[in-house]
C-alpha cells in the first residue's frame, strides 16, 4: 500500500516535469484536433458591460465569436486578446488592480495582471500588437450598446498550444454616462494623451474556462526574474499609436508586481502616471 501510494506520488510529481519537457508535444495534440473554449466576460471599472466569446479552432483557424452588451452605444470598442503564451498565468483583475487609486483600473495597471496584447481583434486587416489602438477596425456598439464580432484568423502554433492562458478583453467606458468618450468622465488616456481615458480602459475581461487547468506555470513574472527575452523582442519593433497600448507593459508588470509586494510603508515608491 505504501509502495503503491510512493509510486503514485512519483508519478505526480514527475508529471509536472515530463509535461515541461513535453510542450512541444503538446502541440501536436492541439494541432490534430478541435476545441471550443467558451469565455464569460465580466465588467471592469463599473462599466455594466457583460458578453459571452467562444473561441473555436481548428487546426491553426482560429475562430473569436464575441456577444457582449452594455458598451458605450455607437462607440468603437478596442478589443484584444491578452495574456502569454510562455507559461505565465494571467488573470483578468479585480479592483486592486487600481494601483493610483484614481478610481479607474487604467489598461496600464490591468496589463500587470492580463499581460499584453497577443491578438488585436480586428474587423478587417492586420491583428497583430500594432493593431491595438486601430479604432477605426474595432466593432461598433449599436445603439444599443450591443456589440457582435465574429472573424476567423490564422494563428501561431503558440497560440494554439496555449488558448488556455489568453483572455478577452474589450475597452471602452462611459465614467460620466454621456453615451460617448469624453475627456469630462476619466481624463486623459495614460497611453496616449490625445486620446479619453475612457475611450482605452478595459470595460470587460473574460478568461477562458479552465484556464488554469493543462498550463504549464513558467512563473517568470511572479517570482521577479525579470522580462524575458522573448517578451522584449516586440519592443524593438513597436512605433507610436498602438504601440502605447503595449509599450513598456512587460517591464511595468515586473515593476509593479514587485512594487504590490514592497507598497506599503514605501510612500512615492509608485511611479504610476497620475
Ligand atoms: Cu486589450
Amino acid at each position: 500500500m505504501i509502495a503503491k501510494r510512493t509510486s503514485r506520488l512519483v508519478a505526480l510529481v514527475a508529471l509536472p516535469a515530463a509535461m515541461a519537457l513535453t510542450v512541444g508535444a503538446s502541440s501536436q495534440a492541439a494541432a490534430e484536433g478541435t476545441g471550443a473554449f467558451q469565455i464569460n466576460l465580466a465588467q471592469l471599472n463599473d462599466s455594466g458591460s457583460k458578453g459571452t466569446a467562444m473561441l473555436s479552432l481548428q487546426g491553426n483557424r482560429l475562430t473569436v465569436k464575441i456577444e457582449s452588451e452594455g458598451l458605450v452605444p455607437g462607440q468603437p470598442h478596442a478589443q484584444h486578446l491578452h495574456g502569454s503564451t510562455d507559461g505565465h498565468d494571467f488573470h483578468c483583475p479585480d479592483p486592486s488592480a487600481d494601483t493610483n487609486g484614481d478610481g479607474v483600473i487604467d489598461n496600464t495597471e490591468a496589463t500587470v495582471d492580463y499581460g499584453n496584447i497577443n491578438i488585436s481583434l480586428t474587423t478587417k486587416g492586420p491583428t497583430d500588437m500594432m493593431s491595438g489602438l486601430a479604432v477605426d477596425r474595432m466593432p461598433v456598439a449599436d445603439a444599443q450598446g450591443k456589440l457582435s464580432y465574429q472573424r476567423t484568423l490564422t494563428v501561431s502554433q503558440a497560440v494554439v498550444d496555449h488558448i488556455k492562458d489568453l483572455h478577452i478583453v474589450q475597452h471602452g467606458i462611459d465614467r460620466n454616462n454621456n453615451q460617448k468618450y469624453d475627456f469630462d468622465g476619466a481624463g486623459k488616456s495614460e497611453l496616449d494623451p490625445k486620446l479619453p481615458q475612457e475611450a482605452t480602459a478595459p470595460t470587460n475581461c473574460g478568461e477562458v474556462k479552465g484556464a488554469a487547468v493543462g498550463s504549464i506555470p513558467v512563473g517568470g513574472v511572479e517570482t521577479g526574474t525579470g522580462p524575458s527575452e522573448e517578451e522584449g523582442v516586440p519592443f524593438a519593433v513597436l512605433g507610436a499609436g498602438g504601440a502605447a497600448f503595449v509599450a513598456l507593459t512587460g517591464v511595468l508588470t515586473v515593476m509593479r508586481r514587485r512594487k504590490s509586494v514592497l507598497a506599503a510603508g514605501r510612500p512615492g515608491s509608485n511611479g504610476s502616471v497620475a
